[in-house]
């Protein structure tokens, strides 16, 4: 069904992998739609309960396709610059953790799909950057307003406006990733990071992702408004009392998203 990724799902993980190893895994408005088409079979299938997205072969993402690009009108250009957007903007709404492993190169749209990820878990091997005014264009992916927001405003200025490309021990030093592992490791410690996400209370991580990404834009007053309203969804539910039981009866606790 898709010529451009791969899909699996294994122990209610989802395993979304870019597969164009020969163009560095590049991002096509092919990739862009099964990459959309993908994440929204995710959204609704209650099987998934967390998802892996990596690339095959050396790359993670080396970014946008700048064969494709070169050819497109500025018309078409923004067509496919809010393809992007709206994978991106639809990966940060599933309320499902969705864990970048990160293994090699994540450049311009790279670097972009991997921030709009919960976690970025990186192989030694990976590197980052947005290499995009080396191109004569500025990211457009979300990266302008991803990465400041990630590692602040001066170094996400400073990464790109010097199209720098920075390996994965700088980028856990700026905020960029969340954890460094060699790289037999990678896909183990993100199975072993779902599974931990997967074994607390369903509707509180749901919850969590939702409240987070929707008040991390605003200002505290409102935000935290945001915090109080969805606080009584979880703090109503069976989980609740079962986690609070399990608690009190020295047990672990048995979720079922209710
Ligand atoms: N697009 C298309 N093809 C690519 C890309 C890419 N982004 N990256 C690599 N490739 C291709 C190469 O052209 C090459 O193809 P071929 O074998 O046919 O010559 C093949 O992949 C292997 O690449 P290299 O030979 O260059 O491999 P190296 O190991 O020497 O280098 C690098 C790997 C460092 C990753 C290098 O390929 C590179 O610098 N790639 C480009 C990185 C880049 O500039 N990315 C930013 C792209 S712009 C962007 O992402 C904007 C996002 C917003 C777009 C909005 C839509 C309009």
């Amino acid at each position: 069904m898709y010529e451009t990724i791969k899909y699996e799902v294994e122990n209610n993980i989802g395993y979304v992998t870019i597969n164009r190893p020969k163009a560095m895994n590049a991002l096509n408005t092919q990739v862009l739609d099964e990459l959309h088409t993908v994440f929204t079979e995710i959204e609704s299938d209650d099987n998934v309960k967390a998802v892996i997205v990596t690339g095959e072969g050396k790359a993670f993402v080396a970014g946008a396709d700048i064969a494709q690009m070169k050819e497109l009108t500025a018309v078409e250009g923004r067509a496919m610059m809010t393809k992007g957007h709206n994978v991106m903007n639809l990966m940060e709404s599933i309320e499902k953790p969705i864990i970048a492993a990160v293994n090699g190169f994540a450049l311009g749209g790279g670097c972009e799909l991997a921030m709009a990820c919960d976690f970025r878990i990186a192989s030694e091997k990976a590197k980052f950057g947005q290499p995009e005014v080396n191109l004569g264009i500025i990211p457009g992916f979300g990266g302008t307003q991803r990465l400041p927001r990630l590692v602040g405003k001066g170094m996400g200025k400073y990464l790109i406006m010097t199209a720098d490309m920075i390996d994965a021990q700088e980028a856990a030093r700026i905020g960029l990733v969340e954890k460094v592992v060699a790289p037999e490791e990678l896909m183990d410690t993100c199975k072993a990071l779902a599974e931990k996400i997967m074994s607390k209370a369903p509707l509180a991580i749901a919850t969590a992702k939702t409240v987070i990404n929707n008040g991390y834009n605003l200002d505290m007053k409102t935000a935290s408004a945001l915090e109080i309203e969805a606080f009584t969804g979880p703090f109503s539910s069976e989980d609740k009392i079962e986690g609070m039981s399990a608690f009190l009866e020295k047990r672990d606790a048995n979720f079922q998203k209710k």
